[in-house]
């Protein structure tokens, strides 16, 4: 078809669109005025003039817009037949949600408009009414909503492990939400269910698991506190009927830096946070095996029952890896359920410069990898990793009869609701599949590695800029940890006075970077370390500039502490 009869075509349906819309909205009450002068113009166009020639002489028509004003949920489906209505409220709003990602990658903009909770609450329409609004309102409550949020997905957002906007599996999410399934039967999301099987293979491959099974959860303490339950499964299955009353004291080991999700863990099996033993660290931040093996001897003789070593694979706050291959022969000599939570680090498996840092990973019992982390999947995304199958089930099934009914007429082994924790469960594999398929392993492993590169960029800086201090040196991931020192205190005395001193200034840079909303960085003390920046680069939108800009802005807001 020729480029001039192609157009004639799109401007045939156009119109055809458009009579019907005018047919519509008119019984949805338009404005009378503009309806009126709208289909005026409209009818004039279709009288005088052939397809063509309309083409060639006149401007693009706007589209008719509905009257939102007038318009209400009620006016949508499935309570009215209107279809072509309800597409346009949708395309409404989803050109709002495209225009606010494609301004999430503008750095003119600003990262936050930060309110205090009493200012944005007048800003926001809070109140849940007894009478609808109408869909103008519902518009403007999202346009006010995007208006106020936090931009994750902006170039110069470092405050979270998660940071970035992908844009493939924000199309993913976009897809789950419209499809509106639950993933815990075949029955109900027999796609999803596919995807899901064939992803969790694929992570498991990169593990180095040659068989296995695993699950997608909410979040890397979820997919934590399922390892917790599958290794008191293995090691006391009667728990699972009969509780903990009478057991032995059961214990698990982790280190001190490792990611507070172990002790809610315990709490929620009935273990108890105080039977969270904490192992020591060395100065880079990793497991101190000889302490584990001396810690666990020690609560052997007490007559607790060590069940579950944790190596964490990238710290939370400075990206430490454990020494996974001899934390395994500790495990290996006390048979010891070997977890391996690399819910921050797990995307590294993905590069081959990198994966060093998780040798051993394959003799892990069980992993978490959070690929909505480094990976840069749309949040939620985590997954739990075991390396035998069918622990899950046996430890989670509770075999509701309604819902996984067992004389279904396909293969009961593709329902994997009972397996799961929680009864409903969302479709989040999914924007990671399509992320993976769309950018292809040597893609994510080429983001990743460009994150790593960024990190040491930033450390090469850091180190060469005055007033600029390592927290702890050579970081091994995207972890950067440091100090910023004002001139006011750059030369004295370490002191426990100078020390508090320091220790005010990243809340007080903080609190300004917020208020003028350039950037964002986290801050945390740490033991005895007073509070630091912790930078992450996480963001594939993220450049050196932008790391430059990050040192200039802490410099600009911070050099009159
Ligand atoms: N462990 C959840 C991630 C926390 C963070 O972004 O710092």
């Amino acid at each position: 078809m020729s480029r001039r009869r192609l157009m004639s075509a799109e401007v045939i349906s156009d119109s055809n669109r458009m009579a019907g819309v005018t047919e519509r909205i008119g019984s949805l009450g338009l404005n009378g005025s503009k309806k009126d002068l709208r289909e005026r113009d409209n009818e004039r166009l279709r009288r005088t003039m052939s397809v063509d020639d309309a083409l060639i002489t006149q401007p693009p028509q706007e589209e008719l817009q509905p009257d939102y004003f007038e318009l209400y949920a009620r006016d949508l489906l499935p309570a009215k037949e209107s279809g072509e209505l309800t597409g346009k409220f949708l395309k409404e709003v989803t050109e709002q949600l495209v225009e606010y990602i494609q301004g999430s990658f503008e750095r003119k903009n600003k990262v936050i408009d930060f309110m205090q909770p009493s200012e944005l609450k007048e800003k926001l329409h809070l109140d849940l009414p007894d009478k609808a609004e109408n869909l103008d309102q519902i518009l403007l409550d999202i346009k006010n909503t995007l208006r106020y949020c936090v931009i994750t997905g902006h170039p110069r957002f470092f405050n979270q492990l998660s940071q970035g906007c992908d844009v493939i599996s924000t199309a993913g999410e976009w897809v789950t939400a419209a499809v509106n399934t639950n993933m815990f039967t075949y029955e109900i999301a027999p796609v999803f269910t596919l995807i899901e099987k064939a992803t969790l293979k694929k992570m498991r491959e990169f593990i180095g698991y040659k068989d296995g099974e695993g699950i997608f959860c909410p979040g890397g303490a979820i997919s934590n506190l399922y390892a917790v339950l599958a290794a008191r499964q293995h090691r006391l299955p009667q728990c699972k009927r009969m509780g903990l009353k009478g057991m032995p004291q059961l214990v698990i080991f982790t280190s001190v830096d490792s990611h507070f999700s172990f002790m809610k863990a315990a709490v929620i099996c009935g273990i108890g946070a105080d039977n969270v033993i904490a192992v020591n660290t060395d100065e880079r931040g990793k497991m101190l095996v000889s302490d584990l093996d001396d810690k666990i001897q020690q609560a052997s003789a007490r007559g607790d029952v060590p069940f579950l070593v944790n190596a964490t694979g990238g710290t939370t706050v400075r990206g430490s890896f454990d020494p996974i291959q001899s934390i395994a022969d500790v495990c290996e000599k006390y048979n010891i359920w070997l977890h391996v939570d690399a819910a921050w680090g797990g995307g590294v498996l993905l590069s081959r410069r990198h994966r060093h840092l998780l040798d051993g990973i394959e003799r892990a019992d069980s992993v978490t990898w959070n690929p909505h982390k480094i990976m840069g999947v749309t949040l939620q995304c985590s997954a739990i990793l075991l390396k035998e199958d069918g622990i899950l089930m046996e430890t989670n099934s509770m075999k509701a009869n309604y819902l996984f009914q067992q004389d279904k007429h396909y293969d009961l082994e593709y329902d994997t609701g009972d397996k799961a924790i929680q009864c409903g469960r969302h479709l989040d594999v999914f924007k990671l599949w399509l992320m993976w398929r769309a950018k292809g392993t040597r893609g994510l492993e080429a983001q990743i590695n460009k994150l790593m590169d960024l990190s040491q960029y930033l450390q090469d800086k850091l180190l060469e800029r005055p007033g600029f201090q390592m927290v702890f040196n050579k970081p091994e991931y995207c972890n950067v940890c440091f100090w910023y020192v004002p001139p006011s205190l750059r030369g004295l005395p370490d002191t426990r006075e100078n020390q508090l001193r320091l220790h005010k200034v990243a809340p007080a840079i903080k609190a300004r970077m917020m208020e003028h909303g350039t950037t964002m960085v986290g801050y945390q003390p740490l033991r005895e370390k007073v509070n630091f920046f912790r930078m992450i680069t996480s963001n594939p939108a993220t450049t050196k500039s932008d790391i430059d800009f990050l040192i200039e802005e802490i410099e600009r807001l911070g050099k009159d502490l």
